[in-house]
């Protein structure tokens, strides 16, 4: 229960980060989720990440929608700042947010009713306009919070708990977000913590729209035989194109990897990628076979994970709309109303 709370002591052994940060320090309230929720993991993986990452909490933001996926963001980097938003309002609160002070780091949480139905529309925007954002979509086809009804990423012939047929066309939202021109795309599932922790330290180094559509089973309505988000069929179908490995300037270099061809990116912070191909012939830097690639295995009934997109040379919203490099909350009166000369100025050169 939320009120419940955390012990403040911990382990004197435990590793300080170079910030001098412990894990806990990235920690938030106890999550009132239902044991077995994928969404939990995927925080646990966003802790992770960013205690490993030396991230400070205060220059995190995160916003998120409704959901139980949208709840998430209470249970880590509590010393971060946070907005819970309406539903499906998460991507314009972000980008607003991001106009004002662009300095900060963006985490934007949402779940699959919430950026595939009443969302999608900010989804998209979101993505085609570069935000510098990490955009995490906690998939598991259903609407968990209102108990279970299908969403809009449930497959067509997937089934509810009480065996209804789904027979709607589904929405992928890695598609979505390839066609709308993110620049870091990438899908994983909360089960696998290997995959899933360097995909996110990836898109946090990634400047641009980073999206991650992470499958987290619901454990209350959508994890039966039925389903095509259940732990089950995802461990049976999971088709990794690439395992990830980053390497942070700062950081010392540890690298986890087995032999097999590898592929380094650097991104636009000097860290690299280090991609381990799994399938010879995949190319994350080629969007259009990026795309026909996930549509060929998902017609096959394959959930295919792993750095499927990354353009490392992307620009952010603020390079598109070359805005001032100063955050508006530190811009004094004089900048911000430089004065009505300068409005004439500005006026007479549109004439
Ligand atoms: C405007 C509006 N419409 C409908 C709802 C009801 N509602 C709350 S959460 C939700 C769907 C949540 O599904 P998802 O985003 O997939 O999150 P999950 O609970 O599955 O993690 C809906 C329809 C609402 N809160 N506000
Ligand atoms: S209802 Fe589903 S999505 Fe919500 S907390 Fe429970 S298992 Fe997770
Ligand atoms: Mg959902």
């Amino acid at each position: 229960m939320t009120y419940v709370a955390k012990p403040k002591l911990h382990h004197p052994s435990l590793r300080a980060n170079a910030r001098g940060y412990t894990r806990r320090d990235y920690e938030g309230k106890i999550s009132t989720l239902c044991a077995g929720c994928g969404h939990d993991s995927i925080s646990a993986a966003i802790i992770q990440a960013c205690w490993e990452m030396d991230v400070e909490p205060h220059r995190v933001a995160k916003l998120s929608g409704i959901g139980c996926s949208s709840k998430t963001p209470d249970y880590f980097l509590g010393n971060s700042h946070g907005f819970n938003t309406v539903h499906g309002r998460m991507p314009s609160v972000l980008t607003g947010a991001n106009l004002a002070n662009r300095e900060l780091l963006y985490l934007g949480v949402s779940g699959d009713g919430d950026s595939a139905s009443i969302g999608i529309g900010q989804f998209m925007h979101a993505m085609r306009r570069g935000v510098n954002m990490v955009y995490i979509v906690e998939n598991n086809g259903v609407y968990g919070l209102t108990k279970g009804q299908f969403s809009a990423t449930a497959d067509q012939g997937s089934t509810s708990k009480k065996g209804v047929v789904n027979t709607d066309s589904p929405i992928d939202m890695v598609s979505l977000a390839l066609q709308m021109g993110a620049t870091f795309v990438a899908r994983s599932f909360s089960g696998d913590k290997r995959q899933l922790v360097p995909l996110i330290k990836a898109a946090i180094a990634h400047r641009g729209s980073a999206f991650l559509d992470v499958i987290s089973p619901c454990v209350a309505f959508n994890n039966h035989s039925g389903s095509t988000k259940s732990y089950d069929y995802v461990r049976e179908h999971n088709e990794a194109v690439n395992r990830i490995d980053v390497i942070h300037t700062k950081a010392e270099i540890v690298v986890d990897f087995a032999e097999g061809e590898l592929v380094e990116v650097e991104q636009h912070d000097g860290s690299i990628l280090r991609l381990r191909k799994l399938k010879a012939d995949y190319d994350a830097s080629n969007r259009i076979a990026a795309m026909n690639f996930v549509q060929e295995h998902e017609a096959l009934g394959e959930v295919v994970t792993g750095l499927l997109y990354v353009n490392p040379d992307a620009d952010d919203m603020h390079g598109h709309l070359n805005t001032s490099a100063v955050p508006f909350n530190q811009l004094n009166t004089e900048q911000l109303c430089p004065g009505s000369a300068s409005l004439d100025r500005i006026n007479s050169s549109l004439r």
